[in-house]
C-alpha cells in the first residue's frame, strides 16, 4: 500500500460515504473502514474533506490552430490547470488533415501530447474530410487503437455536409465508434453574418445573434434525425439552448442512445455577457445563449437529459480577441475576426462541486456529470470516472469550506485572462492525484511534464439513453 487516505468522505455518483481509500502501484486497491497502513504507506488525513474521482474534461482544444492562430495553452499548460482543477483526464480534439487517414492524426498529434500532458488523455478524431472511402474506412484503424469517438463539425469551413455526417454515423455503427457533433445550422449562419456585417454591425453581440437559439436548435434536431435515420448513436457538444436539451430529451425518452454535453460557461453566463467592455472575450461557439436555455440547461442536467458537463477548453490571449477591433494586418476587424473559445479547463470541477456545495445540485451529480458519464460515454469504465477498487488512483480531496475567487493570476493555465474572473466559489479542490502520485496541492502544481498516458477507449455501443 503505497497511499491510504483516512476519514474522507468518499462521493461517487450514486453514494456517499465515510471511508479509507488505498492505493497500490497507481490503482486504488482497497475502500473500507480502520484500512491498516503498511510501513512505508504515506497516510494522508482526509477528515472534514470530500474524497472524488478526478473529473474528465471530455471537450479540449490544446494547441489547436484555429482563428489564424493556436489556442494558447499546449498540451503541457493545459494539462497542468486540467490538474490544479482536480482534472485529471482530458480528452482533446485532434483534427484531421484534408486527405489525412484519421489513424495518421491520431499519431501526429500524440507526438505533440505525449511529451507534454501533464495528466492522462486521450483524442477525439475532428472528422474534417469524410469524401472517400478511405478516410471514412480509417476510423476503423482509428478505433483498433483505442481512439473510438470522432466528431463532426456541422459549421466552419472544415466542417462536413449531411451527406458525409450520414456516412460518418453508418460507419460509427459498424466499428464501435461514438459520433459527437457540433451542432449549428452553417447556412444560416453564413447569411446571418453577411446580413449583420452589410449593415455594419459589428460587435460580439452579433456572433451571438449569428448563431441564436434558433440556428443552434435547428442543428440539433437535424443531427438526431441523421443519427436515428443511420441507427447510431449521437453525442452532442457543447448544448447550449432550450431547443436541443428539448430535443435531446424527447429522442431519449422514445428510447434512441442520444447523449448531450453541456459546457460550465453555458451554466454560469448568459448572453448578456455580450454587451460587456470586453465581450470579446466570451466569443465561443456555440455562444452563450439566453437565461431561457440557461435553465433549460440545469434542468437537463438535473433530469439526466444531459449527460456530461465538459469545457470546450480552448483559450486565446487578449490581444488575439482584439482582432474582432483590429485584425492582425491592422484591418478593421468585427465579431468573424475573433478567435472562437475560452479557458475553463482549470475551473470546471471547482465550479460545480462549488455549485452542489451550495445546494443546486447533488454532489452525487456533479461527480456523475463531471467523470462517471463520461468514462462511460467514452469507453474509459474500465480506468476511470469512479471510486472502484482496480480503477486508476485519480482522486480529488475537496475542501467544503475553502472560499475561492477566481483570479487569472493564480491559474496554472498559459493564458492571460479568464472569463471566470472574480466568480466566487463555495469549496475548492486541496489535493489531486494522478494514478497515485500527488499532482497537486494547496494551489501549486506538483506534477511533471510528460507524466500523462494516452488511455485506449473500449469499443462503444449503445442500444438506448443508457447514460
Ligand atoms: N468552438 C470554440 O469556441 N472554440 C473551438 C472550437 C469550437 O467549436
Ligand atoms: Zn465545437
Ligand atoms: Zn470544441
Amino acid at each position: 500500500m503505497d497511499l491510504l487516505i483516512r476519514d474522507g468522505k468518499l462521493v461517487t455518483a450514486k453514494t456517499t460515504f465515510k471511508a479509507d481509500i488505498a492505493v497500490t502501484n497507481g490503482k486504488i486497491s482497497a475502500i473500507g473502514t480502520k484500512l491498516k497502513p503498511e510501513r512505508d504507506t504515506e497516510i494522508v488525513d482526509a477528515k472534514g474533506k470530500l474524497v472524488l474521482p478526478g473529473a474528465i474534461d471530455g471537450h479540449t482544444h490544446l494547441a489547436m490552430p484555429f482563428g489564424g492562430t493556436i489556442s494558447t495553452d499546449d498540451y503541457f499548460a493545459g494539462t497542468r490547470a486540467a490538474a490544479c482543477g482536480g482534472t485529471t483526464t482530458v480528452f482533446d480534439f485532434a483534427l484531421q488533415g484534408q486527405g489525412e487517414k484519421m489513424d495518421d492524426t491520431v499519431k501526429r498529434r500524440d507526438a505533440l501530447a505525449s511529451v507534454d500532458a501533464a495528466v492522462d488523455y486521450s483524442f477525439h478524431i475532428g472528422v474534417c474530410d469524410a469524401t472517400t472511402d478511405e478516410m471514412i474506412n480509417s476510423m476503423e484503424d482509428a478505433v483498433a487503437m483505442g481512439i473510438t469517438s470522432f466528431k463532426v463539425f456541422m459549421v466552419y469551413d472544415f466542417g462536413v455536409d449531411d451527406g458525409s455526417f450520414y456516412k460518418v454515423l453508418q460507419k460509427s455503427t459498424k466499428i464501435g465508434a461514438l459520433v459527437g457533433v457540433h451542432a449549428e445550422n452553417n447556412d444560416v449562419n453564413k447569411v446571418l453574418v453577411k446580413q449583420y456585417l452589410d449593415e455594419g454591425k459589428v460587435e460580439p453581440w452579433w456572433h451571438y445573434m449569428s448563431k441564436n437559439e434558433e440556428v443552434e436548435g435547428e442543428a440539433d434536431v437535424r443531427a438526431i434525425n441523421l443519427a436515428k435515420m443511420a441507427g447510431a448513436s449521437l453525442y452532442i457538444v457543447h448544448l447550449a439552448d432550450k431547443e436541443g436539451v428539448e430535443a435531446v430529451a424527447q429522442a431519449r425518452r422514445e428510447g434512441y442512445p442520444i447523449f448531450a454535453e453541456t459546457c460550465t460557461q453555458y451554466l454560469h453566463f448568459t448572453n448578456e455577457v455580450y454587451k460587456r467592455e470586453r465581450a470579446q472575450d466570451f466569443v465561443c461557439s456555440p455562444p452563450i445563449k439566453n437565461k431561457e436555455s440557461q435553465d433549460a440547461i440545469w434542468n437537463g442536467i438535473k433530469n439526466g437529459s444531459i449527460s456530461t458537463l465538459a469545457t470546450d477548453h480552448c483559450p486565446f490571449t487578449q490581444s488575439e480577441k482584439d482582432w474582432g477591433i483590429t485584425q492582425k494586418d491592422g484591418s478593421p476587424g468585427n465579431f468573424t475576426t475573433i478567435p472562437n473559445g475560452c479557458a475553463g479547463i482549470e475551473n470546471m470541477y471547482p465550479y460545480i462541486l462549488s455549485m452542489a456545495n451550495k445546494g443546486k445540485i447533488s454532489f452525487n451529480k456533479a461527480v456523475e456529470i463531471a467523470s462517471t458519464n463520461p468514462a462511460k460515454l467514452f469507453g474509459l469504465n474500465h480506468r476511470k470516472g469512479s471510486l472502484d477498487v482496480g480503477l486508476d488512483a485519480d482522486i480529488v480531496i475537496y475542501d467544503p469550506q475553502k472560499r475561492v475567487t477566481i483570479a487569472n493570476d493564480e491559474m496554472h493555465g498559459d493564458t492571460d485572462h479568464t472569463i471566470w474572473e472574480g466568480v466566487k466559489l463555495k469549496g475548492y479542490p486541496v489535493a489531486t492525484y494522478s494514478r497515485g502520485r500527488l499532482v497537486f496541492k494547496d494551489g501549486e502544481f506538483l506534477g511533471k511534464r510528460g507524466d500523462g498516458q494516452l488511455l485506449r477507449c473500449k469499443k462503444i455501443e449503445f442500444n438506448g439513453p443508457e447514460v
